[in-house]
C-alpha cells in the first residue's frame, strides 16, 4: 500500500452521497453497486420516476432527513459492476471485489426471528453460490422495532433469528460477524443491506466495549452478531467501516436522557476504533475520524441540532455528514453513529 500514490478514488469501492438532485441524473447508476436511500421515496419526489433506476439494488428506507436536507438522500455504492442479478428474493450486483445485496420482508403476519433467519440463511447461500463468502457489512431496519412480536421485542426478535442463522451455517460469531447497524423506520417492514467480497474483512472491536455478541441475556436471549467495525483491504487503499455506534461502555448504556454526553461518548467510542484500525496499517496511513463520512441515527428530530454543535466542537465544521431520524435499538440511546471512509496519508 503507497500512501505517495492512492488510487484515485473513482477506481476504489466507495460511496458517494447523492440528493433527490443527483437521482434525476440516472448516469451514475450504470457503475453503482447499489443504493441506499433515506427519506421520501424517489419515486414520490416531483418529477423523478423509478423507471430511471429500473433495476438497481435499491434499499429504501423511510427514515426523514434532518436539518433541512433534501426531502430524500441516500449513498451510492460504487465499483465497476455488471448486471443486477437475482437470488432467492435478494436483487444484487457484484465486481471483482465486491457484491453489494438488497432484500426486503414486507409480510406482517410472519414472525421476525423466522424472517432474520431466513434473510441471513438466503444471504449466506447467495454469498457461498457465487464466491464472495465474506460478508463485510450490513444494515439492518425494522418497522415498529421496539414493538412486541410473540411477547419480546421485534429487535430482540431480530437478534435470536440472526444468530440462528449463524449458527446453522458454522459462523462463528468472534471470525465473521460483520459491521453492521440496526435501527427502526417507521414503515416497511425488515429490510437489509450488505456488502460482501471475496477477501476476509480485518474485524475490528473496541476496547471500552463488550463485544457484542458477547452481551450478557439482559439485552435479549440472543446477542447481536456484529463486530465494531470491519477493515477492507482494496488494491491501494483500506476501507474503513464502522458500525453504528452508540453512549455504549462495557455494555451499558451511559448518559441516560443526555443527548450531547451521548455523543461525545459515542465520538470517544468511534476515536478508539479508528485507532485499531490504524494501528494495524503502516505508519504513514490511515484514518482520520474528522474525515470519516458519518450518519447520525437521532431519537428525537428536536436533538439533531445539539448532535451536529458536538461533532463541530470534535471534528471541526468541514463534516460530511447526514442525519436521519431513527428508533435506535435501546429505547434509552437517544443518538448512534455510524462511521466509513478510505484510508488516506498520515
Ligand atoms: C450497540 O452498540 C448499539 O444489532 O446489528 C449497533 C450496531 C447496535 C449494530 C445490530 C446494534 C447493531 O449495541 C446497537
Amino acid at each position: 500500500m503507497s500512501a505517495s500514490e492512492p488510487a484515485p478514488v473513482a477506481d476504489v469501492l466507495h460511496f458517494s452521497r447523492i440528493s433527490a438532485k443527483g437521482y434525476g441524473d440516472s448516469a451514475g447508476f450504470k457503475q453503482a453497486l447499489g443504493l441506499i436511500w433515506f427519506g421520501e421515496p424517489p419515486e414520490s419526489i416531483a418529477g423523478q420516476t423509478s423507471g430511471s433506476i429500473p433495476d438497481l439494488p435499491f434499499l429504501s428506507v423511510s427514515m426523514p432527513l434532518l436539518l433541512g436536507e433534501a426531502a430524500g438522500g441516500g449513498e451510492l455504492w460504487q465499483g465497476t459492476p455488471g448486471a443486477t442479478e437475482l437470488f432467492d428474493g435478494i436483487r444484487y450486483r457484484r465486481d471483482e471485489t465486491a457484491l453489494f445485496g438488497v432484500l426486503t420482508v414486507d409480510d406482517k403476519d410472519s414472525h421476525l426471528a423466522a424472517d432474520s433467519q431466513s434473510v441471513y440463511e438466503r444471504i449466506f447461500r447467495l454469498l457461498d453460490h457465487v464466491g464472495y463468502p465474506h460478508l463485510w457489512r450490513t444494515w439492518n431496519f425494522l418497522a415498529d422495532i421496539h414493538g412486541s412480536d410473540q411477547g419480546l421485542e421485534r429487535y430482540r426478535q431480530f437478534n435470536i433469528g440472526r444468530q440462528a442463522a449463524y449458527d446453522a451455517f458454522s459462523q462463528p460469531a468472534a471470525s465473521t460477524a460483520p459491521a453492521a447497524c440496526a435501527l427502526g423506520m417507521p414503515q416497511g417492514g425488515f429490510r437489509v443491506g450488505f456488502l460482501a467480497g471475496r477477501k476476509p474483512p480485518v474485524l475490528l472491536e473496541n476496547p471500552r466495549q463488550t463485544s457484542a455478541y458477547h452481551y450478557p441475556d439482559t439485552y435479549g436471549p440472543r446477542s447481536p452478531t456484529f463486530s465494531r467495525a470491519a477493515l477492507i483491504p482494496l488494491e491501494n487503499r483500506h476501507l474503513l467501516l464502522i458500525s453504528g455506534t452508540a453512549s455504549i461502555v462495557g455494555h451499558e448504556s451511559r448518559h441516560i436522557g443526555n443527548v450531547r454526553a451521548q455523543t461525545r461518548e459515542t465520538l470517544t467510542n468511534i476515536s478508539e476504533i479508528v485507532a485499531q484500525a490504524n494501528d494495524r496499517l503502516p505508519n504513514n496511513t490511515g484514518f482520520l475520524l474528522a474525515q470519516l463520512q458519518l450518519r447520525v441515527y437521532v431519537r428525537r428530530p428536536e436533538d439533531a441540532d445539539a448532535v451536529r454543535r458536538e461533532l463541530r466542537v470534535c471534528l471541526g465544521k468541514k463534516l460530511n455528514v447526514c442525519f436521519v431520524q431513527a428508533d435506535v435499538c435501546r429505547q434509552e440511546l437517544l443518538v448512534e453513529i455510524e462511521a466509513s471512509g478510505l484510508s488516506v496519508g498520515l
